[in-house]
């Protein structure tokens, strides 16, 4: 059994929590840490951890805790998951890696200077098993080269406080991600257009957005992120190739004919949606840890990740075509 410490038991805390005690195999949560410590306590009791720290670093330092999944608030994975490579303890640390290029570099720098992949970054997409039917069909070349991706990456309402950024670090990051492991291609620039704005967002939230990708093969890949659309919540993903393409299914569901109409359901939740790509996510990295491999995506992952996002921001605001230069990826992370 491998015995898993959880930093942070808010919202995704609390799912991975639940899906850890209830679903997956070959592990077992000895603590939990939030700030909240009350919180910790009862996220802990209902998932029958003994053990509870208000302070995540004492969680990482626990002799109990083999493996740790921090699922904090951004600002604090760079400390959580470096205390973890200094620590020798494996670490799925949720998306982003780290919020700035500078803070995952020094994670990058840290597992590489160790010679050993400890980091695994909670982009789950890629254990989804339509975006997985999607990358066999690619790999086995059966649509010919990809010359375009379009995306689609809308949300039903936004929380209060939403900015124009977190359209692209909150939710673009997932296709920035999910592209690169689908084409097997890095981004190397990226320009964001802004069409008219939804009057049913916060006054000044530029919602939606365009966002264009390019590879380094010239594969062009567009991004319709739509934070407020109020239907429901809906991913879309196709591939055009040279003699074909592929794209993602409708999620699974019922279809049903009433007075004259065909009606399916649309998710209005990610967690929904994406429930069994997170429980295969964590039964890989728990399976992995326990083989000792720890998997994908990996610390470079999230770092060209942000880089990638960074280069969104600028873009955004500047309204202009903006370079994304990558310095070369580590022998630890080699393909
Ligand atoms: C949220 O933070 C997530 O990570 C979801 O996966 C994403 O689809 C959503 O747009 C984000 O707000």
């Amino acid at each position: 059994m491998l015995k898993v410490g959880v930093v942070g038991a808010g919202n995704m805390g609390e799912d991975h929590l639940r899906r850890l005690a209830a679903g997956i195999a070959g592990a077992e949560v000895v603590a939990v840490s939030d700030v909240n410590v009350e919180l910790a306590k009862r996220v802990a009791d209902g998932v029958g951890a003994a053990r509870v720290h208000a302070e995540g670093h004492d969680l990482v330092g626990d002799g109990e805790v083999q493996a740790v999944l921090v699922a904090s608030p951004a600002s604090t994975h760079e400390a959580f998951t470096l205390a973890c490579i200094a620590a020798g303890k494996p670490v799925l640390c949720e998306k982003p890696l780290a919020p700035t290029t500078d803070a995952c570099l020094r994670v990058v720098e840290a597992e590489a200077a160790r010679s050993e992949r400890l980091v695994q970054v909670g982009f789950m997409r890629r254990y989804d098993h339509g975006y997985q039917a999607m990358q066999q069909v690619l790999a086995a070349g059966s649509i010919g080269a990809p010359l375009l991706v379009h995306c689609a990456h809308r949300n039903p309402t936004a929380g209060a406080g939403v900015t124009s950024d977190m359209l692209v670090t909150e939710s673009v990051v997932h296709e920035i991600d999910v592209t690169r492991w689908l084409l097997g291609q890095e981004i190397v620039a990226a320009s964001v257009l802004r069409p008219r704005r939804s009057s049913l967002g916060e006054a000044g939230l530029q919602d939606p957005q365009l966002v264009l990708l390019e590879t380094e093969a010239g594969v062009l890949v567009d991004v319709e992120v739509f934070v407020r659309c109020q239907y429901g919540y809906d991913i879309r993903c196709e591939v055009v190739g040279e003699s074909g393409t592929v794209s993602l299914a409708e999620p699974e569901g019922v279809h049903g004919r009433q007075q004259g109409r065909r009606s399916s359901q649309v998710p209005v939740d990610w967690r929904d949606r994406f429930a069994r790509a997170y429980h295969t996510e964590l039964q890989a990295w728990v399976d992995g840890v326990r083989g000792g491999a720890v998997g994908d995506p990996s610390a470079w992952d999230g770092y060209v990740t942000t880089a990638v996002a960074e280069g969104c921001l600028e873009a955004l605001a500047e309204q202009r075509r903006v370079v994304v230069d990558l310095p070369e990826r580590p022998g630890l992370y080699a393909r």
